[in-house]
């Protein structure tokens, strides 16, 4: 086994949404809760964060609020999951297994659901944690906050490499010599919080949650639930804890200095939040696929160290967990794998010769797995606080499907998702001082079934991304109907996603100016004199990602050691995912959309007249289709010599 000389944490927000909503309402606090997905064939009226007891809807008895009730959940709180309720139970069949359930629905703009208050708290915890953390070690070990590294992994889990000021802190302990309070403080803090993945003495039944998929724990597992329920840790881990200091290696004391950070950490999160809504848990141990294994293993509100030095405790945790539970491997990419190899266990991964995955994968996804499967994982942890995408979807389910006929619906679908994109857009460039270079959309239809997707450079201004995006779409369905040789096909999901960030060499005012100046239709174009966006921006291409590298983008979102299965309504899961795509101001490399299944992202961002299905053009509502026309006019000033005129002729005039 290779031992890493690292110490890395991964925090994860116990029930995040839940969390969230318990700060903003204190009624809901200690009592069991479901956030619930919002009902597409309930009210789709907005509803703001704020509207406290209009998103209560287990308190209104009236018949229309039913359906409302009935929307699927997507956080269920730890109460909640004592008494049966799992992740995308229908809400009122939860209410069935626990009656005094309380649902919340989420809050509703655009005509779908708005995440903005639950992205706005985990920015909120976020800084609290990372401040914690980079204090704590300045003050014991008189560290730059420079040396603790945070990658904001998704909306609600983090991991914070704090190798160099554990280092220093064991350094220091030393050179104490006799004096070893600091020793015994750190020791008496973590070891009443802290279990020893491997070594725990468990009653069988808490051993049986370690093999259940994550799914299944994620659903709700009472015997987790009951677990962390008890006030002090088991004995196998307290012998672990309660040795005498010879008997100490340093990389055992790494792993317990790393466990009292996180646990002040922890605690300064709890009070800083009114009612101490916001609980995590944490895994400590020497890298990334360990760390967020520990993590999970003590939900909620505890942690766990995994020593990756015990070979034994490893494989005991490690060999029999599905290769779902695994980071990196809960996608499709671990499907493949399990399909190949006709294996299901990490264990069996493990029992594969290097060679023989040599033979069959790319040196890189064969060397990974080998490793992976021994619990090595050399993936930094890559500062990182920002989305590296920002995506708006939804799902059109049943009689809320569009048929690509209908363009009327679809284009105002196109802009409810390009307004919320383009909104999110403003305010991270207010924070974050970048503007997107990619703009991709995404198409399902219940034809094909999976989700096809095209991009082009971003719009200029973000008033051009509404006909970006239709004309991406468009094009998109017209593919398929051609493909599939059909009049026309059923669209179940679209995605709008902005990507490829290029941050700004100027001052933001500027930047921000142009940008208010530019979405603002009402605007005549040359009301401000700021420069425009586009000469200030830097275009990117994209690399043709890899095997390994589409891995890498999509490591990040797959829930603590496991599969994250979506909730059925897609838009907040989708959102979720994307959440986890974040940027790195060390990686500046740039990657096509993960959903871009073109895999291309062209220079050009409209297709000429000619490529345009009349019929289409036709069918939008005039505004648009004379604003799309212009653009196009614009894109191909040589190309619209015969088609576009005639297309501003009524119909009968040019068949005349
Ligand atoms: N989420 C979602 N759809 C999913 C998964 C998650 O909308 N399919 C949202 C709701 C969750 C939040 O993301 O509150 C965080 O997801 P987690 O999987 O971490 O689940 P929780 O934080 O709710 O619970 P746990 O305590 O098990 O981490
Ligand atoms: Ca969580």
């Amino acid at each position: 086994m290779l031992r890493s000389t690292r110490t890395v944490i991964h925090f994860d927000l116990d029930a995040f949404y839940v969390a969230c909503e318990r700060e903003l309402n204190p009624e809901l606090r200690n009592v069991p809760v479901g956030v619930s997905q919002y009902n597409p064939y309930g009210n789709l009226q907005e509803r703001a964060p704020t509207d406290i007891h209009d998103r209560l809807v287990t308190s209104q008895n009236s018949h229309e609020k039913q359906n409302d009730v009935n929307g699927s959940l997507i956080a269920v709180s730890y109460e909640a999951r004592a008494a049966g309720v799992k992740r995308n139970d229908r809400g009122l069949e939860a209410i069935q297994q626990c009656p005094s359930l309380h649902i919340v629905v989420v809050p509703v703009k655009h005509g779908k659901a708005s995440l903005t208050m639950y992205r706005n708290a985990s920015k909120r915890v976020m800084k609290v944690l990372s401040d914690a953390i980079r204090n704590e070690c300045s003050e014991y070990s008189s560290t730059t906050k420079d040396d603790v590294l945070v990658e904001v992994a998704s909306i609600d889990e983090v991991y914070v490499d704090v190798t160099e000021p554990i280092k220093r802190l064991l350094t220091r302990m030393k050179e104490d010599g006799d004096d070893d309070s600091f020793w015994k403080k750190c020791i008496q803090e973590a070891s009443t919080c802290t279990t020893i993945g491997g070594v725990e003495v468990l009653s069988d039944a808490a051993e049986a949650t370690n093999a259940l998929d994550k799914n299944e724990i994620r659903k709700g597992s009472c015997l987790q639930v009951l677990d962390s329920d008890s006030s002090s840790v088991d004995t196998g881990s307290l012998a672990w804890w309660n040795r005498s200091r010879d008997e100490w290696s340093d990389a055992e004391m790494s792993l317990a200095c790393g466990a009292w950070v996180a646990a002040q950490a922890r605690r300064a999160v709890a009070s800083s939040f009114d009612g101490s809504v916001f609980t995590l848990s944490a895994g400590i141990s020497c890298n990334k696929t360990l760390a967020k294994l520990a993590s999970g293993l003590k939900k909620p509100n505890r942690q766990a160290i995994i020593d990756p030095a015990n070979t034994e405790a490893l494989q005991t945790l490690f060999h029999p967990l599905p290769l779902s539970r695994i980071r990196g491997l809960g996608g499709k990419f671990g499907a493949q794998i399990a399909q190949q190899f006709q294996i299901t266990t990490v264990g069996q991964v493990s029992e594969i010769p290097l060679p023989v995955l040599q033979s069959t994968l790319d040196n890189k996804t064969a060397q990974f797995l080998h490793n992976v499967s021994r619990g090595i994982c050399r993936d930094p942890v890559t500062p990182r606080m920002k989305p590296k995408s920002i995506e708006s979807s939804k799902t059109f389910r049943g009689v809320t499907s569009i048929s690509s006929n209908d363009k009327e619906t679809l284009a105002k679908w196109i802009g409810e998702l390009i307004g919320e994109l383009t909104e999110r857009l403003q305010e991270d460039l207010q924070e974050n001082n970048r503007t997107a270079g990619a703009l991709a959309v995404g198409i399902v239809t219940s034809q094909e079934g999976k989700s096809v997707s095209k991009s082009c450079r971003a719009p200029r201004t973000l008033d051009k991304y509404k006909n970006t995006a239709l004309s991406l779409a468009l094009q998109l369905v017209e593919a398929q109907k051609t493909r599939l040789r059909v009049d026309a096909v059923t669209v179940t999901c679209m995605s709008v996603s902005a990507t490829q960030f290029v941050e700004q060499a100027s001052g933001s005012s500027t930047i921000m100016a142009a940008f208010e100046r530019c979405s603002n239709e009402e605007r005549p174009a040359n009301s401000s004199n700021a420069r425009p966006i586009s000469r200030i921006q830097h275009r990117q291409r994209p690399a043709k990602p890899s095997m390994m590298d589409n891995w890498l983008s999509n490591s990040n979102s797959t829930k603590a050691s496991g599969t994250k299965r979506r909730s059925n309504d897609e838009e907040t899961s989708v959102n979720k995912r994307h959440a986890a795509r974040l940027d790195s101001p060390s990686t500046k490399r740039a990657v096509a959309p993960a959903n871009d299944t073109s895999g291309t992202t062209e220079p050009v961002v409209l297709p000429t007249m000619d490529e345009i299905d009349p019929q289409f053009l036709r069918e939008l509502p005039e505004e648009l289709r004379a604003s799309l026309m212009r653009d196009i006019g614009r894109a191909h000033p040589t190309k619209q010599t015969n088609g576009i005129q005639s297309f501003f002729r009524p119909k009968e005039g040019r068949n005349a």
